[in-house]
């Protein structure tokens, strides 16, 4: 398995004018006839005439250049591609080759989903279509005509508008498209089946008419009003925002229930995994109405950043990511709660990247190298790239920010580019100095601030001294400083903004390994709120008490650090509970902690999703992440202490809570998901206490059997799993009975099960893995047994025995013939392993060997298990 390097890359000698391709789909196998028009790339110097086709588990027919057949002798083919010697400066050749989707089970390529054809092409998935320059910065025009049964494919799509169509003889038809946005590989798509449409329409702010459509299968008909709703907003926010119009006639969405990610971005028509695509308020939760949102948004988005402009290599997938995962958390900001969408954007970035850079996959945002390309689609590349991205924005404001698209955009359109001339645009069109900024696409790990105050009541000055470090991570042992943004706002006494600049809040940029920021005419000691609206991903080191925590939660003018404040707290609280517990001792719950809880309660909070956030308990896997020695069992018990103790001694609180924001009436706004969310964290509260009173067992029992939205339902239905009532079994067998034939509910279902916190779960999930709606070849099935319980379910997945390692290190060896991508996203538990005790290391260590002594290992799994060990 080769390690392929950034510093390796060489412009392409040969370059692609033109590709038409025609694809037979049959019962059995598809053949696919490319003919492709090449040139010698004038900006490739003598690179000699030797051209290079990537091709990989093709059978091919036949090969012809400049119409003539070539004889076996004029070309070589092995397990990687095909080379011959370029017959002159420009040539046509004609490949036919077979292709079996039926029996691709790895979802890259063409393949079927419930009998339709789908492809998913990025990023390394054309090469399994036909012999070709598989790299994104080959740029072309492509023609498709499709053939297949009139019967079991009525719909074919393809990229670009539909410029032809016709009849066939048996029965058979063909329909012709064409994409006259040269593009690469990555973003071909085809999609053949028998499916249904919904269709709306689309004015551009030029008075372009385009045309929408959402494609999924019959049953699914009536669950895509959400999606189109979402795309038209995204499309009209685009517009505003940064000036992009779309530029097809025709914007296509297909839905499908096997998919490996959450969706796919090819020009003109989108490929979705069905999750982000399929909603009714009776069978999708508010997370997923939000999930479908920000997916559909961030794939249009796509269109311009990603599309029109895309990436010079795969080492530059943060182009493309980073910049799309900040428009589209925008995006869902404005049309949403800003603070609460930045406080979910800020927990993913927190549990998953923070804990991937103090790992041995931690990478740059850019990468130096891999080893498999599908194994950086990561947290780095996309959450942490987007939070540079939003420094960036940060640091020259939203209108120097826009102007930088611009430039980007008018240098680029066309293009396949770096990093760096992203940067360069946003430089270039402010006269803004970013060369220290870009070590944050070199350099990888989460730094760390350390900050101390210092007051003067004499001189009236306030200084704040930052220190910031950045841990060793591999390959990068020492780190140059960071152009870090740090906002602060100072708080009075009476927790009101001191006015240090024309605003509350001012962005300091820290650029040293240590500077002093002094501040003048303050008469008392201020309590600052730092890193608002977290300005950097980087750690703090906690310096503020409890009593400046517990104030900043009731008074800080910014929101994203009231409820930080309240999570500083609470994991505080918590790790003193561990420490009694792992002390032998018993914890006891911090009274102001328990005033400062209630005080938040009832503060009149009129953001409710906002408290339903600062209400919750920072995960395990997150908590975790913050220790030095990792001790699943007694983090479990002093995060369940806390839980418990807050419940039952506020449990008037939480009642009231819960009643208040019981609506009777459906509504799926934002003020009203706040209010169901507030309502089942306040219910997850109340059943948490020792033996609840059968008032409140009655009330979730209720609550699981009346409510007609799935948010209300599964809340309830997960307390209930996470029981001991003996109602569990039947009301779980009752849902499956309900939502068998649902395939999203039933994942649902699974992870309900999967991250059940009772002892027995590891067995129950076992017996699930025989069960008829569980299928290894599906990737949201997987996810959603394997993946929830050895990635969410951490104290049970660490159970000292060793049980769950040994079942993970199984099912990814079973992955590793069916579906190597997704087998390689489940070795993430895995990779922490030496943060556990010794007992557990060792465990972990036997079944990483275990994995990495498989016989015909892929380059994906082999790449993290290697890299672990
Ligand atoms: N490009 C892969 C899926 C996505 O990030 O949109
Ligand atoms: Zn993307």
């Amino acid at each position: 398995h080769p390690t392929i390097y950034r510093k390796d890359y060489r412009v392409p000698p040969f370059i692609v004018e033109s590709i038409s391709l025609i694809f037979q789909l049959q019962d059995d196998h598809t053949d696919v006839f490319a003919t492709t028009r090449f040139r010698k790339n004038p900006d490739a110097g003598e690179e000699g005439d030797q051209l290079f086709l990537n091709g990989e588990d093709l059978e091919l027919l036949w090969i012809r250049c400049n119409s003539d057949e070539l004889a076996a002798n004029m070309y070589q083919v092995n397990e990687k591609g095909l080379s011959l010697t370029a017959p002159g400066d420009s040539f046509t050749l004609e490949i036919a080759t077979r292709i079996r989707p039926d029996a691709n089970t790895l979802l890259e390529g063409l393949y079927r989903s419930n009998g339709n054809y789908c492809t998913q092409c990025e990023a390394e998935g054309f090469r399994k279509i036909t012999y070709y320059i598989d790299r994104p910065d080959i740029l072309a025009p492509f023609t498709t005509r499709i053939e297949g049964n009139k019967s079991n494919c009525p719909v074919m799509l393809s990229n670009g508008n539909k410029v032809d169509e016709g009849e066939l003889e048996d029965g058979r038809h063909y329909a012709v498209w064409h994409d006259p946005f040269p593009k690469p590989s990555y973003l071909f798509a085809l999609v053949a089946g028998d499916l249904r449409y919904i269709e709306d329409f689309f004015t551009t702010k030029s008075g372009r008419n385009i045309c929408l459509r959402i494609y999924v299968e019959e049953r699914n008909i009536t669950k895509c009003d959400h999606a189109m709703l979402s795309l038209k907003k995204a499309m009209r926010w685009d517009e505003e925002v940064y000036g992009l119009e779309y530029d097809l006639d025709i914007f296509m969405i297909v839905a499908v229930d096997d998919f490996n990610m959450g969706a796919m971005e090819n020009k003109g028509l989108n490929v979705f995994n069905s999750k982000y695509v399929l909603a009714l308020p009776e069978t999708a939760t508010d997370n997923d109405y939000l999930g479908i949102e920000g997916v559909v948004a961030h794939e249009y988005f796509h269109n311009w950043t990603g599309n029109r402009v895309t990436c010079r290599d795969w080492f530059q997938l943060s182009l493309k990511e980073g910049l799309t995962v900040f428009r589209d958390q925008e995006f869902s900001a404005d049309m949403n709660s800003r603070p609460v969408q930045r406080i979910d954007d800020v927990r993913i970035l927190r549990t998953g990247q923070f804990r991937e850079d103090s790992g041995p996959m931690a990478h740059p945002v850019r990468p130096d190298s891999y080893v498999e390309i599908n194994n950086f689609y990561t947290s780095t590349v996309y959450n942490k790239g987007a939070e540079v991205i939003r420094m960036m924005h940060t640091l020259l404001g939203a209108e120097g920010f826009r102007k930088g698209m611009d430039l980007y955009f008018a240098r680029h359109d066309g293009q396949a580019v770096t990093c760096d001339d992203f940067v360069a645009s946003m430089a270039d069109a402010n006269d803004y100095d970013l060369d220290q900024f870009t070590r944050w696409y070199s350099q990888s790990g989460t730094p760390v601030i350390e900050v101390s105050e210092h007051f003067d009541s004499e001189k009236e000055e306030y200084s704040l001294n930052l220190k910031q470090s950045c841990p060793p991570t591999p390959g990068q042992p020492e780190k140059k400083p960071f152009h870090l943004p740090v906002a602060i706002g100072l708080l009075d006494q009476d927790g009101k903004d001191i006015r240090i600049t024309d605003d509350d809040t001012l962005v300091l940029e820290l650029k040293e390994a240590e500077e002093t920021f002094v501040f003048y005419g303050i008469e008392q000691k201020p309590v600052v709120s730092f890193l608002r609206n977290f300005s950097a991903p980087v750690r703090v080191k906690p310096f503020q008490s409890q009593e400046e925590l517990a104030f900043l939660m009731a008074h800080d003018s910014d929101l994203y650090n009231r409820c930080e404040a309240a999570f500083q707290l609470a994991e505080q609280v918590i790790f003193a509970a561990l420490e009694a517990l792992q002390a032998g001792g018993q914890p006891v719950l911090d009274d102001q902690y328990l005033t400062a809880v209630s005080a938040n309660i009832s503060g009149g909070q009129n953001d409710k999703a906002l408290l339903g956030q600062a209400l919750q308990l920072p995960s395990e896997t997150y908590l975790a992440g913050q220790m030095t020695v990792i001790d699943p069992d007694n983090l479990h018990a002093a995060r369940n202490f806390v839980k418990r103790e807050l419940a039952g001694r506020l449990i008037d609180k939480f009642t009231a809570l819960y009643l208040e924001n019981d609506e009777a009436e459906y509504q799926l706004t934002p003020e009203a998901m706040g209010k169901r969310s507030l309502k089942n964290i306040a219910l997850d509260y109340l059943m948490a206490i020792d033996a609840p009173p059968q008032e409140i067992i009655d009330r979730c029992l209720a609550q699981y059997e009346t409510a007609k939205n799935m948010t209300d339902v599964v809340s309830a239905l997960q307390i209930i799993a996470n029981s001991e009532l003996d109602v569990r079994e039947e009301i779980l067998g009752d849902f499956y009975e309900l939502w068998r034939n649902d395939p999203l509910v039933m994942d649902k279902w699974l992870i309900i099960q999967a991250t059940s916190k009772r002892q027995d779960t590891l067995d129950e999930v076992k017996r699930l893995m025989s069960h008829p709606v569980f299928s290894m070849k599906n990737p949201n099935k997987v996810r959603s047994l394997v993946g929830a319980f050895c990635a969410m379910n951490h104290v049970r997945f660490h159970d000292h025995k060793g049980l769950g390692y040994a079942f993970l290190a199984d099912r990814i060896i079973e992955l590793n013939t069916i579906n190597p991508q997704i087998g390689a996203r489940m070795v993430s538990p895995f990779t922490t392993w030496k943060k556990y005790d010794g007992e557990r290391q060792h465990m972990m260590r036997d079944q990483l060997e275990r994995i990495v002594n498989t016989e015909n290992l892929s380059g994906d799994i082999f790449e993290i298990v290697k890299k672990s060990l």
